[in-house]
């Protein structure tokens, strides 16, 4: 799987749906770079989600026009921008019909499980902003680029934490005598995770009935910040979470080994998901899109790299603190999440290496580097912002407004 440049003359079109966001904003410069042309379709929700809770990226992050406008400068490539809501299905088709995608990365969704899980109306938002924005695409692909490969962002966290081997999309039982090759069962834990089986569901039918070519992405929890294209500059800096609603693990404990918060390990820690480098999600949506699925076929990636427990995650960022003179100190907060605590999970993850990923493994040099890199904007850290506050049992039908 070389790049764009290396395999045919014509440059394949690529559009970065959520190409503003953490994932995506590192892929559409990433694809850019190796010769794709590139537009990204984003209504900037997410920054309007940082506004409304009162939240903001480690890294300061400049407007996405300036971003654009940088990278041409930077480089002489054009990336085309549609600012607007995919589930506009008006707004979506006038961009596939002017842009005419070969292939459509689909990371534009409300990704936050304890976003999904603060009141009833961000439940309801999640899901409808997830399932009704993928079926628009599906429809736009249908109507206006049949041809089109789907690259959609899905989550491990579809599986849920079975005590058996999680296989990759698929499992073949058999069952009175009969064998079948199956749908793996799908168990997930917060209605965003929820979202993505809904997603997983309408792609593998429309490809079914409709011959659509899809792969689904079942990516694990993503760390990092830099990728080589976003380090050229600090207009290209690629946001970085760490609050409890937009946070994920391994980024939250780097920024609270930084300033001195202990590490907020939920209930008993031995939670184990596939964790990978943002590095390695750009290449595998490059890897998934230079080798296309066939015109009917539902593929299903498992777009991880190694699995850690949190308890492993706050152990190895507390060895990398003491290298770097931070005294890490380690705390077990009542989990606001329910999910099992203790449990089996071994997940195949081969499909990707396959097709020539070539994994960054979390390395004591990364950690440092990421230490590194939080401990270079602590100033930015609101401490406010760390603890999670947000409850799957309390949640409820009345709506939560953010006090000071
Ligand atoms: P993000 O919130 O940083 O980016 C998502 C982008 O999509 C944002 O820029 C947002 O404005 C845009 N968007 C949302 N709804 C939209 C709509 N209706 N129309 C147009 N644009 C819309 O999220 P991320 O961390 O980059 O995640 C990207 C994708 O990858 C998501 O689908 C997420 O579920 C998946 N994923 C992320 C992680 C992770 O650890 N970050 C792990 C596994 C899977
Ligand atoms: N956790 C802690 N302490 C923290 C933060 C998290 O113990 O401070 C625990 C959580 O309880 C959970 C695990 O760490 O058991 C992972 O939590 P997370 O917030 O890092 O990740 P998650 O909520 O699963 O969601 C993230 C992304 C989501 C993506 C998912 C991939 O936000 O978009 O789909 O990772 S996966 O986990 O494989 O489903």
């Amino acid at each position: 799987a070389g790049s764009q440049e290396a395999s045919s003359s014509k440059p394949k079109k690529v559009m970065v749906i959520g190409g503003d966001g953490y994932c995506g904003w590192a892929t559409a410069l990433h694809l850019s770079n190796k010769g794709y042309e590139v537009a990204i379709v984003d209504n900037l929700v997410r920054r309007l989600f940082d506004h409304q809770l009162g939240l903001d990226s480690l890294t300061p992050i400049t407007s996405i026009q300036n971003r654009v406008r940088r990278w041409k400068s930077l480089t002489g490539k054009t990336i085309q921008l549609f600012i607007g809501d995919i589930c506009d299905f008006e707004f979506l088709s006038e961009a596939f019909k002017s842009f005419e995608p070969d292939a459509a990365v689909h990371f534009g969704e409300q990704r936050s499980a304890p976003y999904s899980m603060i009141d009833r109306s961000r439940a309801v938002y999640t899901q409808h902003n997830n399932v009704i924005g993928t079926l628009n695409v599906l429809f736009a692909i249908k109507e206006y680029s049949e041809e089109c490969h789907l690259v959609k962002l899905g989550t491990m966290g579809e599986y849920g934490t079975p005590n058996i081997d999680i296989e990759e999309g698929f499992i073949t039982i058999t069952h009175n005598g009969r064998t079948d090759t199956l749908p793996y069962p799908k168990q997930a834990s917060s209605f965003y995770h929820l979202s993505k089986v809904h997603d997983s569901h309408n792609i593998a039918f429309t490809c079914k009935a409709w011959g659509i070519r899809a792969t689904d992405l079942n990516q694990g929890v993503v760390y990092g910040v830099r990728t080589d294209e976003t380090a050229m500059h600090e207009e290209l800096s690629n946001r970085f979470d760490y609050d409890g609603v937009f946070g994920t693990a391994l980024n939250r404990f780097c920024v609270q080994a930084a300033v001195g918060h202990p590490l907020t390990v939920y209930g008993k820690g031995g939670q184990t998901r596939g964790y990978l480098d943002i590095r390695d999600t750009v290449q595998c949506v490059e890897l998934a899109i230079a080798n296309p699925a066939k015109p009917g076929e539902f593929r299903v990636f498992n777009q991880f790299t190694e699995q850690f427990s949190v308890n492993e995650l706050a152990k190895l960022v507390t060895a990398a603190g003491a290298k770097l003179g931070l005294d890490v100190q380690t705390k077990s907060v009542p989990n606001p999440r329910v999910e099992a605590e203790e449990h089996y999970y071994n997940a195949k993850h081969t499909k990707l290496i396959e097709l020539g990923l070539e994994p960054h493994l979390l390395s004591d040099s990364l950690l440092d580097s990421l230490l590194n890199f939080a401990v270079q904007y602590k100033d930015r850290v609101d401490i406010a912002q760390i603890m999670p506050s947000v409850s799957w049992k309390k949640m409820g039908a009345k709506p939560r407004t953010v006090s000071v």
